[in-house]
């Protein structure tokens, strides 16, 4: 038995997303972070700090994204460079330096979305943020060389990133990054993708397209 617990556009994505690739049959059990459903004792259970994802696999539950992509992808033998893999420490590299993106993100999300008074963001820290995004971006356009992150393929590490990627445009403009747009069409055209999205839920955590830096 294999269930993922999801929030729609949440960093459970990036589980959801592999678990297609791998071929795996999955159950779905569905959270918002605005309705109070992740602080249930059932789910702070498997989660204790009441985050997606959290995945039940057969008689285990593991939570933080990056794990659970390690796990899945040591136990089917694909998507990675093995241990000793000339690839294996940029592979690593990018695991981690996609949570340096995502923790970006959880913090423009907390200073632009979830706030429940809006005068009680700092525009210093948006722009800081945002700032920071942007340069954390950049700094991966220039390093893609080939078509994925790892010379030899596609693997777990793509997904990872290109969560964040997705999500980095509601508050910076992605056509500044030609390189990543460019990988970023190839990976939506992956059919593991379009399933995962299929699948993914109505979000509820942006309500416009598009965030703009503060005044002044
Ligand atoms: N480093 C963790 C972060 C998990 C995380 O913060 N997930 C967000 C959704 S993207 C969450 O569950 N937030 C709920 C909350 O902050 O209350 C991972 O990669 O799994």
């Amino acid at each position: 038995m294999i269930r993922l617990h999801h929030v729609p556009l949440g960093r459970s994505f990036r589980v959801m997303w592999l678990l297609e690739e791998l071929g795996c049959d999955y159950e779905v059990a569905y959270y918002s972070i605005r309705d109070g459903s992740m602080r249930t004792p059932d789910f702070l259970a498997l989660s204790p700090a009441g985050r997606v994802p959290a995945l039940e696999w057969h008689d285990e539950v593991l939570f933080e994204s990056a794990a659970i992509l390690q796990m899945l992808c040591e136990r089917h033998g694909a998507l990675q460079p093995e241990p000793g893999d000339p690839q294996r420490a940029r592979y690593l590299e990018m695991l981690s330096y996609s949570e340096t993106v995502g923790c970006l993100l959880e913090n423009l999300n907390l200073n632009r979305v979830f706030l429940r008074d809006p005068a009680q963001a700092s525009p210093v820290v948006i722009k800081l943020l945002t700032a920071r995004l942007r340069s954390a971006l950049g700094a991966m356009e220039a390093r893609l060389a080939g078509e994925y992150l790892l010379e030899d393929g596609f693997s777990a590490a793509d997904i990872m990133f290109a969560y964040g990627f997705e999500l980095a445009r509601y508050y910076v403009h992605l056509d500044a990054f030609p390189g990543l747009m460019t990988y970023w069409e190839r990976l939506q055209a992956r059919p593991a993708y379009q399933r995962a999205k299929a699948r993914d839920g109505v979000q509820d955590l942006y309500d416009r397209d598009f965030y703009p830096l503060p005044e002044g």
